[in-house]
């Protein structure tokens, strides 16, 4: 008999396609693999970067990297979590290579094959269609958009009861990547001003933590008039339109440039900004991710006699089994109103979901399961 799960799936088939929600079976888990029943899972811009082959994945696949929910069965190897615990499913890495070891997952050898691959190191997926077809899986060990996901036990991050399953999903990804990016590596101090560069789920992020250690102003530069209003709500202190005002010369004039600076849209042009933005001694973080391959200028000097950082940081610099769970204390608290940047959809409306994020007309869109 059969020890494989039956589940449903949003499958990309082409490159830039749609999803197309279909039945589809999962094996029974690996050693060290935990399988999933997913209850929420979020939209991130790398499963539209990874859809469009920007980053490229084999096809067909599933993607999904923000799942949550609870753990259905574990490998023999597995002691870290058992059936009937809820987690969240952050990215995937090695575990043993020197960044792995010296506490920065997010930096992994292995990372982008772990990630990005569509199967397990070995070269097996998990998951098929239900005409036995191939079908890639295993993305950032898990592919979550589907009812059930296969994850590793190094990337399942136990969750407490009080949080809901589609606020916890996103902080897998999205918001600890700008929140990280904040308290992980950026750490602005009270009265240090930082520069936010779009104002999507990770650049909202970013706003909430700097707030939520006390630092400021804080700036906020979007084209979103809905996002700018979100920023404010947030407790940014200034918002910039940059299709209004110039955004350096603003922050220029009113701060001396700014402490720190964040691109989170990962365009070359507005990184540009970021790093002009800064006052002399400044950071500039980047988090947004263009396409691989895609080259950015700086004035050399402004960057030398300014004594200025440039940073790239991966996931928030994270180790998610510690920056989850402190989220979730900082939303409890209600310093990291993650509900605020979150709408739900079900599985079918996975299109609606991914058409809403590209015009820009929800932050953080969830897939919620049953
Ligand atoms: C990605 C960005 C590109 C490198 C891997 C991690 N972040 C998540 O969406
Ligand atoms: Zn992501």
């Amino acid at each position: 008999m059969s020890d494989r799960t039956p589940a449903r799936a949003a499958v990309l088939r082409t490159q830039g396609g749609k999803f197309l929600v279909e039945p589809i079976s999962i094996e029974a888990p690996r050693n060290d693999e935990v399988l999933v029943r997913v209850r929420a899972a979020g939209l991130c811009h790398t499963d539209l970067i990874a859809r469009d082959q920007l980053y490229p994945v084999p096809q067909p696949i599933v993607l999904g990297h923000e799942g949550a929910g609870i753990v259905e069965r574990v490998g023999a190897g597995v002691t870290k979590v058992a059936p009937g615990d809820r987690v969240v499913m952050s990215f995937l890495a090695c575990g043993t290579c020197p960044n792995c070891r010296a506490g920065a997952p997010a930096y992994c050898a292995e990372l982008f094959g772990l990630c990005f691959g569509g199967c397990r190191p070995d070269g097996s997926s998990a998951l098929a269609d239900d005409h036995g077809g191939l079908l890639h899986g295993h993305f950032f060990g898990q592919s979550s958009f589907a009812t059930h996901a296969m994850a590793s036990e190094r990337n399942v991050v136990k969750l407490p009861d009080t949080i809901p399953f589609e606020l916890a999903a996103p902080l897998a990804c999205g918001l600890q990547t700008g929140a990280g990016a904040v308290l992980n590596v950026l750490r602005p101090r009270l009265g240090e001003s930082i520069a936010l560069f779009g104002a999507g789920a990770v650049g909202l992020s970013a706003v909430m933590a700097a707030k939520a250690i006390g630092a400021g102003p804080v700036i906020v530069v979007d084209p979103n008039p809905a996002r700018l209003a979100l920023a404010l709500e947030l407790g940014a202190d200034l918002t910039i339109d940059p299709t209004a005002l110039d955004p350096v010369a603003t922050i220029r004039k009113q701060y001396g440039g700014a402490r720190f600076s964040l691109e989170a849209t990962g365009r070359a042009d507005v990184l540009r900004q970021a790093i002009d933005a800064l006052m002399p001694r400044g950071v500039c973080g980047i988090v947004g991710a263009p396409a691989l391959g895609v080259e950015a200028c700086f004035d050399v000097s402004d960057v030398m006699v300014g004594g200025k950082t440039i940073r790239g940081i991966v996931e928030g610099d994270s180790v998610p089994d510690r920056l989850i769970p402190e989220l979730i204390r900082l939303h409890a608290e209600g310093l990291f109103p993650i509900e605020k940047l979150v709408r739900t959809y079900t599985l079918d409306q996975i299109n609606d979901a991914v058409a809403d994020a590209e015009a820009g007309t929800v932050v953080k869109p969830v897939i919620v399961f049953a």
